[in-house]
């Protein structure tokens, strides 16, 4: 059985023991799951707390922005902001990084986070979260810009998402394993819940929102109607479907019980991207994915290893049990 000691301990013992963390980053790590705890109680409260609908505003991806976000957004600005742990930050919801204010000792880490992810879900009820992935500065530059934040994902010292559902749970990498703590509420810490992870290599279950299915490509096309066939088909076996619209809550369940979740390229979108966002979703979704053992691509190369040209680029994402996302990967890769 899982030892049930806290997320303090836990990372104390990461830091002591295996050298995986150095004293900031247990900062760090500790601060965005004490602004989780706020987020939760905010999205536990509801239409009680007034904070439901949307703000009458957009981000600069031109979506409207619910109160939920925005709230979640300063949450994070404000419980990380002075600690001295960090150079910047950068969000889903600003346009530019946020450089911490000079009156604050400054760090070494950048934190990239989507406060809230899932917004089609906040009002009705279902899981939503909060997604974030840790750089470091580059050695030797001077000041933060945005070509700071700019390394692939191999580059990220942390990972990890929260998942505000019937339980509140903290997801985690430092890139030894995957581990998910709930929060006890009566306590108001997170307990550890499971210290290993890991997503088997084939699975049953996809996640696809398939009412795009005439914007994707061919070989996307191929994979979906093949799961379709089932058992008489070329895969012969029955797949099933599962599509929450919140990706937290998405890749929850494929850490939990194993699947693959695939945003794929959409005609509708510009270039050769996807929907999500590399560096604040897709990368550390990845991070997790492949520390549980399973892989994460945009249907053509990995993830992790694609250099981000700019904070709020989009990108393709085929995530989950590993010889799902490489079936994906090798029908792109053949068709090309
Ligand atoms: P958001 O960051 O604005 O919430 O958008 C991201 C979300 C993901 O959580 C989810 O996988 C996807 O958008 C759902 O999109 P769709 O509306 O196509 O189901
Ligand atoms: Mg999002």
């Amino acid at each position: 059985m899982t030892r049930r000691i806290s997320l303090t301990q836990y990372l104390i013992e990461q830091q002591r023991q295996h050298g995986h963390i150095p004293q900031e980053l247990r900062l760090l790590i500790e601060v965005v799951a004490r602004a989780c705890k706020r987020i939760a109680i905010s999205v536990n409260k509801g239409a009680l707390g007034e904070v439901l609908g949307t703000a009458g505003s957009e981000n600069v991806q031109g979506e409207v922005q619910k109160k939920l976000d925005i709230i979640a957004n300063e949450v994070l600005i404000e419980a990380n902001e002075w600690g001295g742990h960090l150079a910047a930050m950068a969000s889903e919801e600003m346009e530019g990084i946020y450089l911490v204010p000079n009156r604050f000792p400054q760090g070494e880490y950048l934190l990239m986070f989507d406060p809230l992810d899932g917004s089609s879900n906040i009002d009705v009820n279902v899981s939503i979260g909060t997604i974030f992935s840790v750089l470091k500065k580059p050695e030797g530059s001077v000041g933060v810009s945005e070509a700071d934040f700019l390394q692939p994902g191999t580059a990220q010292a942390a990972a990890g998402y929260c998942v505000y559902g019937p339980q509140t749970t903290l997801v985690l990498t430092v890139g030894d394993g995957v581990v998910m703590f709930t929060l006890d509420r009566e306590q108001g810490s997170f307990v550890l819940t499971e210290d290993e992870v890991k997503i088997p290599e084939d699975t049953k279950e996809f996640a696809i929102n398939m009412s795009n299915m005439r914007h994707w490509d061919a070989p996307m096309k191929r994979y979906i109607d093949e799961c379709l066939a089932g058992s008489t088909g070329p895969r012969g076996k029955d797949f099933n479907m599962r599509w929450i619209a919140s990706m937290v809550a998405d890749v929850h369940r494929i850490l939990t019980r194993g699947g693959v979740f695939m945003y794929p390229w959409d005609k509708r979108e510009p270039g050769k991207a996807g929907k999500l966002r590399l560096m604040y979703e897709a990368n550390p979704m990845a991070f997790l994915v492949e520390q549980a053992g399973g892989a994460a691509s945009n249907a053509r190369q990995r993830i992790m290893e694609m250099q981000p040209s700019q904070l709020h680029e989009r990108v393709a994402v085929v995530l989950g049990s590993k010889n799902e996302v490489e079936r994906v990967t090798r029908y792109h890769l053949e068709a090309k």
